[in-house]
């Protein structure tokens, strides 16, 4: 951690010292290197104690050593140095024409591979530990077995993250966002869980208020969570680009359905809390008391705890088909007029066919407005993906501009139907917005 820290404050220094003194210069493209360089081994500082974790209780609840311990030990060891160098598949697109990036990027390919032999070995040993054990299924067990369930899942989203073709489709887009959520919420996240069950009666000697209460916490974090995920790596593959505030409004419909997902899974820890106050404040002791005075009082009480968890449920998954269908065709009409006008724009030849409302409009340009195409390729958000020096945009997730030279055509079929990692911005501007854009970027070439 220090390591990582030091040089990552002196990029920082250095950047500002740029904002101050422009003459000063921090080469983009190093600082994202050194960034990652450091960066790599911090987000495996959070997977070590998980592992451990993983290590340390999976052996006790399935009453047996760990299967092939010794070649586990090994492998971890061999990771713990590899993982140092595997730091540029987080910078795969970022290969400036000329530099020597390119070749260390594919570099990272089979380095990153090599890694999930790891992960794989371990999930291996870890189950097979399990495997005809005869495994003690209480809430902390539970926790720590759908750990292992979500680190195959997102280890397999992390898999094709590995490729750089695959990545060229979903770099920059909520598919990382899925799969890094599901690595750190539910693997890290459940293991957290599941220690705080087996080891916080231990270290205050008084029992856990209720276990039934810890395993629907437990399922029910996994399931929605894991739904949370879903909605992501779905609204990746599409194209809805991370780190955007507002999508554009084609993602609506997933985006409305994941709300009350979210919801339920915020209402699902209070359960954790609930249970984690009452433990700390010895309630379990009395509880336990009570209970076996008066066994048959269990079944009512937990019927109580499940009826409830079943009502918040009951409501979320409703309240979430609802949102989507609302968001899947609240939108949709004024998608398919844009479509079909835009599709033919045809430049220089048919001025007359140009309806020409604006008096600044030339039909060279097919009756868009390049001074209203600039502000509107600033405010859509072109800028954060392409370079383009008429309007200062220096974004390197698509093309240049410069250098891609589109036709006015292209321009417009892009932007209302989009692309691979490219949004479509249908739904979001108007027509004429979309012709102004068009307008724009073939004048500035
Ligand atoms: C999330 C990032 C992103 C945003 C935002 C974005 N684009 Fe793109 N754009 C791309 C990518 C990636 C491609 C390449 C798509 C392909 O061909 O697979 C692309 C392709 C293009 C092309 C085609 C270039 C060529 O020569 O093939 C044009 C033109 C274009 N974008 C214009 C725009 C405009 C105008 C905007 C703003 C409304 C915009 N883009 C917003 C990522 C983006
Ligand atoms: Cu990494």
């Amino acid at each position: 951690m220090i390591i990582a820290t030091l040089p990552l404050a002196l990029l920082l220094v250095e950047m500002m010292i740029q904002s101050l003194t422009p003459s000063v210069h921090v080469d983009p493209l190093l600082a994202k290197n050194v960034l990652w360089w450091f960066g790599h081994p911090v987000v495996y500082l959070l997977l070590f104690p998980a592992v451990a974790i993983y290590y340390l209780l999976v052996p006790r609840y399935a009453g047996r050593q760990l299967v092939a311990g010794n070649v586990i030990a090994v492998a971890w060891a061999i990771a713990v140095a590899a993982n140092v160098l595997v730091w540029a598949h987080h910078i795969y697109i970022d290969y400036p024409q000329g530099s020597p990036q390119a070749a260390l990027n594919v570099a990272m390919q089979p380095m990153t591979f090599s890694l999930t032999v790891v992960s794989a070995l371990s999930l291996y040993s870890l189950f097979f530990t399990m495997y005809r054990s005869r495994f003690q299924w209480n809430a902390a067990a539970t926790a720590l077995f759908l750990g292992l369930v979500s680190w195959l899942l997102s280890g397999l989203s992390g898999v094709i993250n590995a490729t750089i073709a695959f990545d060229a489709v979903v770099h920059n887009t909520l598919w990382i966002v899925g799969h890094f959520h599901q690595m750190a919420l539910l693997n890290i996240g459940l293991v957290i869980i599941g220690a705080t069950y087996a080891w916080l009666p231990e270290l205050i000697g008084k029992p856990l208020y209720s276990e039934a209460m810890a395993k629907w916490h437990v399922w029910l974090t996994f399931l929605l969570a894991t739904a949370n995920s879903a909605v992501w790596l779905y609204q990746g593959l599409l194209g809805a680009p991370r780190r955007y505030a507002v999508l554009p409004h084609e993602y609506d419909g997933a985006t409305r359905a994941a709300i009350p997902i979210t919801i339920a899974l915020g209402g699902a820890q209070l359960l954790f809390a609930w249970n984690i106050v009452a433990t700390l404040r010895g309630t379990g002791v009395d509880r336990a008391v009570r209970l076996a005075a008066k066994p048959r009082k269990r079944l009512s009480d937990a019927a109580a705890e499940a009826l409830i968890v079943l009502l918040a449920i009951g409501l979320a998954i409703p309240a979430g088909v609802v949102g989507w269908v609302i968001g899947h065709y609240a939108g949709s009409p004024r998608t398919r007029t844009v479509t079909v006008s835009a599709a033919r724009p045809t430049p220089s030849t048919t001025p007359t066919s140009t309806p020409s409302t604006t008096t600044s409009t030339t039909p060279a340009l097919g009756g868009g407005n390049p001074a209203a195409g600039k502000a509107v390729f600033t405010s859509a958000g072109c800028s954060g993906c392409h370079t383009l020096k008429a309007a200062g945009a220096s974004g390197t997730v698509g093309p240049n501009l410069d250098q891609a030279r589109p036709s006015l055509a292209l321009v417009i079929d892009r932007v209302t139907h989009g692309k691979g990692a490219m949004p479509s911005f249908a739904g979001q501007l108007s027509q004429q917005q979309i012709k102004d854009l068009a307008a724009f970027v073939v004048a500035s070439r």
